[in-house]
């Protein structure tokens, strides 16, 4: 992945790379600003050799001079989220066994105390002086890359180890399928830690030699550079989508128009994450003249399923194995499913990851004889693929975002007023799924949704804390003792309007 990353930039080292708040900033600046981090973590090493390096930056010229130099140094990128609480930060630090940390100015105070409680070396990836490393070291095509962090069937987050040619395959596949090419620009509105950010938006772009618009998510601005005229390609999840509708249908006339004749300049609109309701597609579509492309993903294999870019794009459907992918759906027994029968989905190819790092054992049970299991279920009808949900209940999708119930639960029960709880996704309009508390008081307590999100605001990312709060004075277990959450989930679905909510 690097050699050519850094073989495109050098061929076009006048073409704009990136735009963020700071300006627009060239490949010939990307590089230089990469090489500038590389000599600073390297100092008088040789090669970092596969050491973990937390990159804790504003998404922007920083982040990607980070990300970069710490490849060109020999390291593996452990992105963190900056609007994270700092007990997020240690924990994938510590789980990384992380030997330093890279960090903009903006996160200088922030990172600087990380640092020392973990005792780490803490190095700025932000401006000058310029400085030259020296020789780089060799990057053989398998060796790890980048550690993201996912949310699974276990409490802890598990770190997903992937190597430089298998990100280069998962960018391969999708600058193929969907044609990026160099004129292309894409606005960057996703988080900077996670697969769709890193791999889809800006891991195509500098690898087709585009130009990335980096912008936080604000639906006026969004709007405004959709339609420019400027930018050509967009990816979001189907909160982001539904969020932007919602603004259209209470923009002026006149500002619609105007906006309709920019958007003509976009080849194409992705949608994935999580599943897109038929509904957002066919409002997108009779707004804005654009059909959604939807596409199914994950962590641990890149990209898999995706609809056509040219052709028929089927609504509710994911569509058919991109190029490289291997896929089938199998039955619990691994038995291939005939056609119209729901199973799991397996993947098998170079764009599957290496292993969970530290998790020997959690590697080898996520792999059927050399096919990925995925946890998603799905139905098969004429070569395209129709996702039905996923097989565990402790994993709930909230604004694109995967998030662990276990995890959750794991925190919540450290509350002084809170004797016994379970957490479940429950289906949400506007976030796909809430995370949802079902809560057992201590007698003679109340527990209020405000006051808890508050006391969980500093342990857990936002998109955790439970936006609905239902308090029962016990819970339904099975046989086994189990939360019976299937059962909670049925119980509480149709009721959740009347539910505490945010
Ligand atoms: C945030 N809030 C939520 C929430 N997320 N409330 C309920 N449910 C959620 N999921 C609350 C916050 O606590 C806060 O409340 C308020 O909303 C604003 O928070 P924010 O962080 O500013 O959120 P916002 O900007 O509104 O975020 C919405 C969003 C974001 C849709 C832009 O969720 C997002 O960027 N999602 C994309 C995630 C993503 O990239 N996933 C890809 C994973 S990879 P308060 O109380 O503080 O005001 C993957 C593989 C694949 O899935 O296939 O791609
Ligand atoms: P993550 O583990 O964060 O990478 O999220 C991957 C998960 O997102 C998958 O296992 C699916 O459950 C879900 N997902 C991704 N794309 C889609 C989609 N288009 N439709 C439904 N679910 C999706």
């Amino acid at each position: 992945m690097l050699k050519h990353l850094i073989h495109t930039a050098e061929r076009q080292r006048q073409h704009p790379a990136l735009i963020d708040a700071a300006g627009i900033h060239s490949y010939g600046t990307l590089l230089s600003r990469s090489r500038t981090v590389a000599a600073r973590l390297l100092q008088n090493t040789e090669d970092l050799d596969g050491a973990r390096i937390g990159l804790l930056c504003t998404p922007g010229l920083d982040y990607v001079a980070g990300q970069w130099g710490i490849w060109m140094a020999g390291g593996v990128v452990v992105p963190l989220s900056p609007q994270h609480p700092s007990a997020e930060w240690h924990s994938a630090l510590e789980s990384a066994e992380a030997g330093a940390l890279v960090a903009d100015s903006a996160h200088a105070p922030g990172s600087a105390e990380t640092a020392r409680e973990l005792d780490l070396r803490c190095v700025a990836s932000g401006e000058a002086p310029a400085l030259d490393p020296g020789p780089l070291p060799e990057i053989r095509a398998n060796r790890p890359a980048i550690m993201l962090f996912t949310s699974g069937t276990t409490s802890r987050p598990k770190g997903v180890v992937t190597s430089h040619e298998t990100i280069e395959a998962q960018v391969r596949s999708l600058v193929e399928a969907w044609e990026w090419s160099a004129r292309d620009r894409i606005l960057h509105v996703l988080p900077l830690h996670h697969i769709h950010g890193v791999i889809n938006v800006l891991g195509c772009a500098l690898y087709a030699g585009a130009c990335c618009e980096f912008m936080p998510f604000d639906e006026a601005r969004v709007w405004r550079r959709l339609g420019s005229g400027d930018v050509s390609l967009f990816m979001a999840v189907p909160t982001i989508y539904r969020r932007l509708l919602r603004w259209w249908d209470v923009a002026e006339d006149a500002e619609r128009s105007d906006l309709r004749a920019g958007l003509h300049a976009v080849r194409l609109m992705v949608s994935g994450s999580a599943a897109l309701p038929v509904s957002v597609l066919e409002a997108w579509r009779e707004r804005t003249g654009h059909t959604l492309l939807e596409r199914y993903g994950m962590t641990e294999i890149g990209m898999a399923l995706s609809n056509p870019l040219h052709g028929e794009r089927v609504p509710g459907s994911v569509g058919t194995p991109l190029p490289g992918v291997d896929v089938r759906v199998v039955d619990e027994r691994g038995a291939a499913c005939p056609e119209g029968a729901p199973g799991e989905i397996q993947v098998r190819g170079a764009t599957v990851f290496q292993e969970y790092w530290g998790a020997p054992e959690a590697t080898r049970s996520a792999f059927d004889n050399g096919w990925f299991r995925t946890g998603d279920v799905a139905v098969v009808r004429d070569g395209v693929y129709r996702i039905l949900g996923r097989a565990s209940v402790d994993i709930i999708k909230t604004g694109g975002y995967k998030v662990s119930a276990l995890e959750i639960e794991e925190v919540f029960r450290e509350h002084a007023d809170i004797v016994d709880l379970a957490v479940v996704g429950l289906p949400d309009e506007e976030w796909g799924e809430r995370v949802t508390a079902v809560v057992v008081p201590r007698d003679g307590t109340e527990v209020v949704l405000e006051p808890l999100r508050e006391w969980g605001r500093t342990r857990l990312a936002a998109y955790k804390l439970p936006s609905l709060l239902v308090v029962r004075a016990e819970l339904p277990r099975n046989a086994m003792g189990k939360v019976n959450k299937p059962e909670l989930i049925r119980s509480l679905a149709p009721h959740s309007d009347r539910a505490t909510k945010l």
